[in-house]
């Protein structure tokens, strides 16, 4: 307690908390993080003589480092993560749930003495930028320092979100161990109730790194749901056209399918004065504005984005962007010192270290982990919007739904109006990609690819969007995309990558009524004509198979939609219902 009092915090209810915290955990040290770099380098050097960090080639990845996880330990752990209430029903058939007292005994004895050989750190962060009124702030306590510079990276921390909660303002609790690693004794808890996230035995981003999906996702969802607002999976982007015209718009994308990688597109060069600024590649808070609109911040200061695949022709910005001060997680070790990946630009080194620090050989195994990432600084992006720190964020014009998918989705199509496009994102089916453990390439449900982010009951969540559309005098338009339709050779049928920006034009062009479309029983999709295929070697032929419906295969996917809309029993909104019904009878009628 003498310790506590000489860290000179204000904040009444965060004193409280961690004196119990620190009762609980009992740690060797404790260190309240100011955010200064100057605590940065010292966490660096620290973390590199004991091995926790490998320090890669300075001349050429100047601030760089490479952090291996335990091989157990690489990705977020779905079947771990839990939503803790009294009641079930909170939770939804979505979410892994415990009873709250039942997952706090257990929770306190996991962690009780868990620190006592350990540095525990306090750090305080900012999740939004410094004067907006919808910024908030969380307090994690961690004994890991690679989730304190993670977490430095990744948001305003510090004395910014000491100040902040001066004024005794509500914050959320975490409180973070690394514990032993062991998966058996590995739990990612959260108690909106209470604004609280308890997770042991893990240190991998998702799962350990907490204002991000824990904060930012499933208790802001929590928080979004109780005050008309909308914590999403998104990220945001500004579109700028040659005559300057400017439109925002937000995307929701499963983890691993591309986000990162839209949010930082950079135009081809055929896209003369086209410009895509970047205010987001992964989460998005939402509120509806006095003007009748909604306009999205972005909480986070960084990016935690997959690496395998980055080059500089699929994405030249971000490969700029990480070429300093970027912690790299599970990559290979060229022998010069630099970090590689598969799908990086060059031939493959004849011998590298694999991530988990062993001779590697070309012999057809992996040298990175498919879930390989960096964490880097959003202020080091060349394609950085200068509204990243406007307090208000930017308006919305229109709201992307992506799902990977081999077959049955077109590349793009329109919702009819905002409740059918809540069906569209509520009825969401991607493949599982490699951001969480278990089988990759599996096609699952997943609404507005919040299925593992939403912190409460899905079918309340679908009903929040209900009534935040029912709200908005304006609300955004709502697309679907799909970049990954293959044909039945099984080989992609679009280029993907900045040339999703010929899509983008098409739905500005949409949003400002400048292009007619095509009515399908799913949606409008684009004439062909209208779509600006200039300069792209793409026949008609597979044009046409990209915008394809095919009435039996959507048919059979309405069953599965169905099935899952069950789920939620009563609670599903009858919007949903009809929705689902009106698709069914245009594709039965088509
Ligand atoms: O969950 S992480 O933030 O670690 C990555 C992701 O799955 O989006
Ligand atoms: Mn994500």
């Amino acid at each position: 307690m003498d310790k506590l009092e000489t860290l000179k915090i204000k904040n009444k209810e965060l004193k409280e908390w961690l004196a119990e915290v620190i009762a609980l955990t009992k740690p060797k040290d404790i260190v309240l993080c100011n955010g200064s770099e100057e605590e940065y380098n010292s966490l660096i050097s620290e973390m590199l003589s004991k091995g926790i960090l490998i320090e890669l080639n300075q001349k050429e990845f100047p601030g760089c480092y490479l952090h291996r996880s335990d091989p157990n330990d690489v990705a977020r752990t779905e079947h771990l993560t839990f939503i803790c209430t009294d009641n079930k029903d909170e939770a939804g058939p979505t979410n892994n749930w415990m009873n709250t007292n039942e997952a706090k005994k257990m929770l306190f004895s996991l962690f009780n003495g868990c620190m006592k050989d350990r540095t525990m750190y306090i750090v305080p962060y900012l999740m939004g930028p410094k004067d907006s009124p919808h910024s908030q702030a969380g307090v994690m306590v961690t004994d890991s320092p690679y989730v304190v510079v993670g977490t430095r990276i990744l948001t305003r921390m510090g004395n910014i979100a000491l100040e902040f909660l001066e004024n005794s303002r509500n914050f959320v609790k975490g409180l973070h161990s690394i514990g032993d690693l062991n998966p058996n004794r590995r739990f990612i808890c959260h108690f909106p109730n209470e604004r609280l996230i308890m997770s042991i035995g893990s240190n991998y981003g998702g799962n350990a790194i907490l204002s991000k999906k824990c904060h930012a996702l499933r208790i802001a969802s929590v928080m979004g749901r109780e005050e008309g607002w909308l914590a999403e999976h998104m990220l945001i982007i500004g579109i700028e056209e040659p005559d300057g015209r400017l439109n925002y718009i937000t995307g929701a994308f499963p983890s691993a399918s591309g986000k990162t990688n839209l949010a930082t597109l950079k135009p081809p060069a055929s896209y003369e004065g086209w410009k895509v600024w970047t205010l987001g590649d992964d989460i998005a808070w939402i509120h509806i504005n006095s003007d009748g609109r909604l306009w999205a911040i972005n909480p986070e200061a960084g990016f935690f984005g997959v690496v395998i695949g980055v080059n500089s022709k699929n994405n030249p910005i971000m490969l700029q962007t990480i070429k300093k001060n970027t912690i790299f997680t599970n990559v290979a070790l060229k022998s010069n010192g630099t970090p590689w990946w598969e799908g990086m630009d060059g031939n493959v080194p004849s011998e590298l270290i694999d991530w988990k620090g062993e001779k590697w050989k070309p012999n057809g195994e992996r040298a990175a982990h498919p879930n390989a990432r960096f964490t880097t600084p959003a202020l080091q992006c060349p394609s950085l919007s200068s509204k990243f720190d406007d307090p208000n964020g930017v308006p919305i014009s229109a709201i992307i739904f992506g799902a990977r998918r081999a077959n049955l989705t077109p590349l793009v199509f329109e919702a009819f109006n905002w409740e059918h496009g809540v069906f569209v994102g509520a009825s969401m089916g991607a493949e599982t990609t490699q951001a969480a453990v278990g089988k990759v390439g599996v096609v699952r449900r997943d609404p507005m690819a919040m299925l593992p982010f939403c912190g409460y009951n899905m079918a309340d969540y679908f009903n929040h969007w209900l009534k935040i559309g029912s709200k908005c005098k304006n609300p955004p338009r709502i697309f679907h995309v799909n970049w990954c339709r293959r044909n039945k050779k099984g080989e992609f049928l679009w280029p993907g990558f900045s040339e999703n920006i010929r899509v983008l034009k098409w739905i500005i062009q949409r949003i400002n009524g400048e292009v007619d479309a095509i009515e399908t029983p799913i949606g409008y999709i684009p004439k062909i004509e209208d779509l600006d295929l200039k300069g792209l070697s793409i026949t008609k032929e597979t044009i046409e198979e990209l915008l394809y419906v095919d009435k039996e295969e959507w048919l059979e996917e309405l069953k599965d939609v169905k099935r899952f809309f069950e789920t939620f029993g009563d609670r599903f909104p009858k919007e949903l219902w009809e929705q689902y019904n009106l698709t069914k009878e245009r594709l039965i009628k088509a």
